[in-house]
């Protein structure tokens, strides 16, 4: 006997079909009352999900609030930056340099060299755009047959190109276990010389967070006697549009020349070059590197890039004097002066 029907073997709440084989709504066997609640009970509340036309081909489940557990490893936006940069103290480094000077083969090299416990006095600690640098760094890796590529990197184009995209990597220096974030971008060297040719410095707004700018040079261009001048004026021009971009806080500037593998800075060169810049009243210093290296058995592959980190956490910045000493005069009015003064 079901719940619905007295009739002993009734089959039409398992099956639907009754076991007398007549209709179940006319058999005198069921009880009519019962059989609608029970159908009431278990029956399909449509009501729950509208039918309507709009609601048709949206999701039937709504997402999940809980977030991805892993973030994505690429660059980092500039939200990223200013979101990493209110939990520690970063180190940010504006990086400027004309195509094909050797901007992105610098970062690739500091990657590889990081990665095999090669950068002098440093070792890795932490990055959180892992995939963004074995991008930059994928070039260098494939060679044919054991022969290098021709192009170590690929020339650096923006998804986004209005705002830079940044790598991230924590080193511990090894003298006192210091642990230094870098905040370091990958730009296409086409906004440095739109910075110089029509001032387009937008882009470049992070730059007054900078730490360090970083003006990549080509060493083979430092070397050609009939390249070089071009070159050395337009670093000048360069330092002008930095002053005015960064409204008069004299910027800390690192001059990086690359392919030491195959000439070295002229000390002739070294003069004109700090000459062009003292004209702007800036100060620079000149590392020379070999991110990669046409000649190893001279030059390793990676030379200079441990002295360009050394030099960038200790380049030591002007700061302004917090309280100026001046000379006492009898009778001077210190107090209503004071706000003058300092
Ligand atoms: N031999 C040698 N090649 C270098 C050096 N620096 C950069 N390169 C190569 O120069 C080319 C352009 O460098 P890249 O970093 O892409 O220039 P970017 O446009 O400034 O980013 C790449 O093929 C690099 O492998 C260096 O010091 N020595
Ligand atoms: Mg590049």
């Amino acid at each position: 006997m079901s719940r619905t029907c007295k009739y002993e073997g009734c089959t039409v709440d398992e099956t639907g079909v009754c076991a007398l084989e007549r209709p179940a709504s006319t058999c005198e066997n069921r009880d009519g009352a019962l059989a609608e609640a029970v159908i009431g009970e278990t029956s399909f509340d449509s009501s729950q999900f509208p039918q309507s036309g709009e609601s048709l081909g949206t999701p039937v489940l709504n997402r999940p609030a809980i977030k991805s557990p892993f973030p994505s490893s690429r660059t980092l936006g500039l939200e990223d930056l200013n979101a990493l940069m209110a939990t520690r103290y970063v180190n940010v480094v504006g990086i400027l340099g004309d195509p094909e000077s050797g901007k992105t083969a610098c970062l690739a090299s500091l990657y590889l060299l990081v990665a095999n416990a090669m950068l002098k006095g440093w070792s890795f600690a932490d990055s959180r755009t892992l995939t963004a640098f074995e991008d930059i760094a994928r070039g260098a890796r494939e060679w044919n047959n054991g022969a290098p590529p021709e192009q170590m990197t690929v020339h650096t184009e923006l998804s986004d190109d209005r705002q830079p995209g940044f790598l991230h990597l924590r080193l511990v220096r090894e003298r006192d276990g210091r642990r230094v974030d870098f905040a370091l971008p990958d730009v296409p060297g086409e906004w440095t010389q739109a910075l110089i040719t029509s001032a387009e410095s937008d882009r470049f707004d992070y730059m007054k967070s900078a730490e360090v700018i970083w003006i990549v040079l080509d060493g083979r261009v430092l070397a050609s006697l009939e390249k070089r001048q071009g070159l050395i004026v337009r670093v000048g021009q360069l330092a002008a549009r930095l002053n005015k971009m960064l409204s008069g806080n004299k910027p800390r500037i690192l001059l990086v020349v690359t392919h030491r593998d195959q000439c070295a800075v002229d000390e002739v060169v070294v003069a004109r070059l700090n000459n062009e810049l003292w004209r702007r009243q800036i100060h620079a210093e000149i590392v020379e590197i070999a991110p990669f290296s046409d000649q190893p058995d001279i030059v390793p592959a990676g030379f200079g890039i441990s002295e360009l980190i050394n030099q960038t956490v200790d380049c030591n910045p002007n700061h302004s004097v917090f309280w100026p000493a001046s000379e006492h005069v009898d009778g001077d009015r210190y107090y209503l002066n004071y706000r003058r003064l300092v």
